[in-house]
C-alpha cells in the first residue's frame, strides 16, 4: 500500500493522494518540499504540506495566469513573474513570441532546482530560454527596490501562510503598481473562494486604493481543492476585461498558441462571477 499524502491547508476538510513514489523530500531554506508520483495526477510537488503543482492538472492554472492578462493587454513585452519555482508559468508566458523578456522572481532556489531535476515537464525549457532573467531574490523586496517595469505582473504565490503571507499584502501590491507601465495589469493567484473567501475580501480591500480597476475572474483547478479557483485582477484600465470576445479570438489566433484550456471564450466567461463571489467583494 502507497503512504499517502494528506494535505493540510483546511480544518476539517481535505484531499489526500497516495504517494506512489516519493522522488525528492527535504526542508529547504525557507519550507517543506515534497515531490511525489500520483496515479491520477502524475508527478506532484508540494509545499508545507499543501499542493502546487500536478502534471496533470497544472495546464489550467498556467494557462490562466499567463494568456488572459498577456492577451488581454494586447502589446505586452516584458513580464515579471512572483514565484513560480516550478517554471510552469514562465513556460507559458515565453510561448508568447511578442513578449521580449520574462524575468521571474523566486525566493527557493530548491524549488527550482528539484522541479528542474523531477518535474522537467513542467517548465519544459523555460530555464533555458535566454528570454528568461531568472532571479532567486525575494519578490516582495524585489518590487520595492526594483527600478524596473514591466506590462503584466503575475503573482504565483502559495498560500498566505509561510514565506507567501508577504505577497499578500497592501505594501505588496502597492509596490507592484510602482513597477507597471501604464495600462498594466497585475493578476494573483488568490486562493478558493468556497473555503478561502477571507482572501477574496482582502486583496479586494487592499489592491482597491492602488487601482482603477479591481476584480477576479476564476477556473476550477482539481488540485486546488473546493471548486472555483479566484484569480485576482488589477488594472488601472478597466476596458481590458471588458474586451469583446472577438478582439480576443483575434490576438489568439496571431499568438498561434494551442492550448489544453485557455479559449478566447473561456477568457472572457472567466470574468462573470457567481453571486457568491461577487458578495465577498466589498467596497
Ligand atoms: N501556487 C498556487 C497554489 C495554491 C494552492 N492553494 C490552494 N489549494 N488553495 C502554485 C504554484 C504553481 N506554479
Amino acid at each position: 500500500m502507497s503512504e499517502w499524502f494528506n494535505e493540510t491547508l483546511h480544518d476539517g476538510y481535505g484531499q489526500r493522494l497516495t504517494m506512489d513514489k516519493v522522488l525528492f523530500r527535504e526542508r529547504t531554506e525557507h519550507q517543506d518540499l515534497v515531490i511525489f508520483e500520483n496515479a491520477v495526477f502524475g508527478r506532484v510537488m508540494a509545499l508545507d504540506g499543501i499542493v502546487q503543482t500536478t502534471e496533470g492538472d497544472e495546464f489550467v492554472y498556467h494557462e490562466m495566469l499567463t494568456h488572459v492578462p498577456i492577451l488581454a493587454h494586447g502589446r505586452a513585452k516584458r513580464v515579471l513573474i512572483i514565484g513560480g519555482g516550478d517554471g510552469g508559468m514562465a513556460r507559458e508566458a515565453l510561448r508568447h513570441t511578442s513578449v521580449e523578456q520574462v524575468t521571474m522572481v523566486e525566493i527557493d532556489r530548491s524549488v527550482v532546482d528539484m522541479c528542474m531535476k523531477h518535474l522537467p515537464s513542467i517548465s519544459a525549457g523555460a530555464f533555458d530560454n535566454p528570454r528568461l532573467d531568472l532571479r532567486i531574490a525575494d519578490g516582495a523586496k524585489f518590487v520595492e527596490e526594483t527600478d524596473g517595469k514591466w506590462d503584466v505582473i503575475i503573482v504565483d504565490s502559495t498560500d498566505p501562510i509561510g514565506p507567501g503571507e508577504v505577497l499578500f499584502r497592501e505594501s505588496f501590491y502597492k509596490a507592484c503598481k510602482r513597477c507597471l507601465t501604464d495600462g498594466g495589469i497585475l493578476v494573483t493567484q488568490n486562493g478558493v473562494p468556497f473555503v478561502q473567501g477571507s482572501e477574496v475580501t482582502n486583496s479586494f480591500d487592499r489592491l482597491g486604493p492602488h487601482f482603477a480597476d479591481v476584480w477576479f475572474y476564476t477556473a476550477a483547478v482539481p488540485t486546488y481543492q473546493g471548486g472555483l479557483m479566484a484569480f485576482g485582477w488589477a488594472t488601472d484600465d478597466g476596458g481590458l476585461r471588458r474586451a469583446p470576445v472577438a478582439d480576443i479570438a483575434v490576438r489568439f489566433e496571431n499568438a498561434g498558441l494551442d492550448c489544453r484550456y485557455y479559449t478566447p471564450e473561456a477568457h472572457v466567461g472567466a470574468f462573470g462571477l457567481p453571486a457568491f463571489i461577487r458578495k465577498l467583494m466589498r467596497s
